[in-house]
């Protein structure tokens, strides 16, 4: 059995734009999955401590048959290979962050795992990305992605670039 997941993708070190095409990759070699289709990349000023520099952020469309725990170790392996350190500073600067957006229509409230993703409600480079791929998208608890959008402003987030075609 399938599912289809969002995944976000950011990175604020040694080329962002190569970094998430590189885990666009490597999000469709994952065994048992497939990439359906990934967002335009947005740049955005960082969320969190100031004194590091811009993000570029993108949403990812996948069809999986990994667990959610099971991908959960998979992204995290990929942001090990693209070289992520995980320091003590909350919010600050990294090669590739991956997260679990949504899995399917599932709240999942684990000690490793918060589906859907904490704080995405008001993230404007988690939404807009994610409108652009699902429009019509309804979360889990019922609340139209749209909706959420109309409370978030954009703050300056701007599609700087297409992402980069697979293979
Ligand atoms: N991720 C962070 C901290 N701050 N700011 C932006 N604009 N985009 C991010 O992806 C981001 C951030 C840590 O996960
Ligand atoms: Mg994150
Ligand atoms: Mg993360």
């Amino acid at each position: 059995m399938s599912h289809r997941c969002h995944i976000g993708l950011g990175s604020n070190q040694a080329e962002p734009r190569a970094q998430l095409r590189q885990a666009c990759e490597s999000l469709a070699a994952l065994a048992g999955t497939r990439l359906l289709r990934c967002s335009r990349l947005y740049r955005s000023a960082p969320m969190g401590p100031q004194d590091q520099p811009d993000y570029v952020n993108a949403v990812a469309l996948i069809d999986t048959t990994l667990t959610p725990l099971a991908l959960l170790d998979a992204l995290q392996a990929i942001e090990q290979q693209q070289g992520r350190q995980r320091k003590a500073e909350r919010w600050g600067p990294r090669t590739l962050d991956l997260d679990i957006l949504l899995y399917a229509n599932q709240q999942i409230d684990s000690d490793r795992l918060r589906v859907p993703h904490y704080h995405m409600h008001a993230r404007p480079f988690v939404l807009y990305p994610l409108a652009e791929l699902d429009p019509d998208l309804i979360l889990p608890d019922g609340t139209p992605l749209q909706h959420l959008l109309q409370n978030c402003p954009a703050q300056g987030i701007e599609a700087i670039a297409d992402m980069p075609a697979q293979g």
